[in-house]
């Protein structure tokens, strides 16, 4: 801690004096992990790394922050894919930044079991959430892939989707109440189970999905619901992506209550077995649709009815969770950046459920159009239209042009350039193909008016 204490900015020892010694970092070593993200694609640079441990320290140190020109940039699991969680690269010299990291946040509230809801600081992981939430016997609504490292703070800073918006909606829908501090070192806080409280403008809704460029989140009351009380997975393989949405209708058609709908390739299917996962079946089928459903009465039996009467290649039933079944699905990212030879294009889009066979196979066919290698691997949530393109074997100079190649096919589909990862530093350049110019003015309008100065997450969703 001690070796650049001499070259430290006059401001680190006031932060010190804020967090405690051990929680400000400044050595390259231990900052190291906090200035790159997952994928590899995104690094940048920071004076220090600074660790709070509660929201009257996040406000003391953001309103130090303000008062010596410091720009923040907040972090929490750093599972983010598009770059919103690490400093920029090409930050302005003359502008401090410290990385405001909300690891130490991760006190529980006591469940409220009547009122459904739980209360939790910003570092707080998605699963230990839901683990909470178990023991009470309700469950968290917002489950991703990455519900290990994923926290309270970066769910809601992105509104990130995952794998149960399809049945509960996004993190948004589930914030009841937030805690944040301003850019100048206030403290916001909403903070009731009402779930009627119409009151003014809907903060907490602003704040889920600003990414980090309004407030440092410090705190997030979240609802909670009951498990379904009994489900059933299915991962069936399709010729086409109309007859996955067949099923789907099928499913709902019958009375059943669609938990979850995820779409994969053969590719993906095949690569994730490579890295040692079982398939769901022995037959190769251009697509596999995991569809996880609750109801009541005998699940199954409407399921394998359903199946019977389906152009369906191959499938698999088992009673939920089947977590093998959703293993397969969950470690796409993960053997997809393990193949690919340079760092992963990963574009999360959307289109209108009418549009997505068409989309998916002119996505598909993204690596036939350009002059470079490019290995398309597709997957995601479809029961939202929500697809995540990811492109292997990229060369970084080619990154820009595949990636408009991509948006341009979305945007040709009436779709979203980002359904829920957000927009970070990755797709900034491109938000006129999802927002007006007056929709873009009035978000820049609210960030001038809360962040006047422009020192939170500088570079994120604003150029
Ligand atoms: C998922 O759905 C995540 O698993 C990650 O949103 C998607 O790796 C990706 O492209
Ligand atoms: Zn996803």
């Amino acid at each position: 801690m001690t070796g650049n204490r001499t070259r430290d900015p006059f401001w680190a020892d006031d932060l010190r004096g804020i967090v405690g010694d051990t929680h400000v970092l400044t050595e390259p070593d231990a900052m190291a992990g906090h200035l790159t993200d997952w994928t590899g694609r995104f690094s940048g640079t920071a004076d220090a790394v600074v660790r709070p441990r509660t929201t009257d320290q996040v406000a003391a140190v953001v309103a130090r922050c303000a008062g010596a020109d410091v720009a923040i940039c907040v972090q929490g699991g750093n599972t983010g894919l598009v770059g919103g969680s690490v400093p920029p690269a090409d930050r302005r010299p003359d502008t401090p930044l410290i990385v405001l990291s909300t690891v130490r946040m991760s006190d529980i509230d006591e469940v409220d079991a009547v009122g459904r809801c739980v209360g939790v600081q910003a570092g707080v992981t998605v699963d230990a959430i839901d683990r909470r939430a178990g023991a009470a016997g309700l469950t968290f609504p917002v489950d991703l892939a990455s519900r290990e490292s994923a926290t309270a703070g970066g769910v809601v800073a992105t509104n990130a989707g995952g794998i149960r918006m399809i049945r509960r909606g996004n993190t948004r829908a589930q914030v009841l109440g937030i805690e944040a501090v301003l850019a100048d070192g206030r403290i916001l806080r909403r903070w009731t189970s009402l779930v009627k409280d119409n009151v003014g403008y809907d903060l907490p809704g602003l704040l889920a999905g600003s990414e980090g460029t309004l407030a440092v989140i410090t705190r997030v009351l979240f609802r909670l619901v009951a498990p379904p009380a009994a489900t059933v997975v299915t991962v069936a393989g399709v010729r086409h992506v109309e007859d996955a949405l067949g099923l789907l209708d099928a499913v709902a058609d019958r009375g059943l209550t669609i938990e979850a709908a995820e779409i994969m390739t053969e590719a993906g299917v095949a690569l994730v077995h490579e890295h040692g996962l079982r398939r769901p079946s022995a037959s190769a089928s251009p697509f596999h649709l995991l569809l996880e459903a609750s109801g009541p009465g005998d699940i199954e039996g409407v399921v394998l009815e359903i199946l019977d009467d389906a152009p369906v290649v191959d499938a698999v039933v088992e009673p939920g969770p089947a977590r093998a079944l959703w293993a397969v699905r969950e470690q796409h990212t993960e053997s997809i950046a393990r193949a690919s030879t340079t760092p992963v294009v990963k574009l999360d889009v959307s289109v209108p459920l009418r549009a997505l066979p068409e989309a998916m196979a002119e996505l598909s066919a993204v690596g036939e159009v350009v002059d470079h290698p490019c290995r398309p691997i597709l997957f995601g949530h479809i029961g939202d239209g929500n697809i995540h393109v990811n492109l292997l074997d990229v060369p970084e100079a080619a990154a820009h042009s595949v990636t408009a190649r991509v948006f341009t096919v979305v945007a040709a589909n009436g779709g979203s350039i980002s359904a829920e990862h957000g927009i970070g530093r990755a797709k900034v350049q491109w938000t006129d193909l999802g927002r007006s110019d007056v929709d873009r003015e009035v978000m820049r309008t609210v960030k001038d008016a809360l962040d006047p100065a422009g020192m939170l997450n500088p570079g994120v969703l604003f150029g």
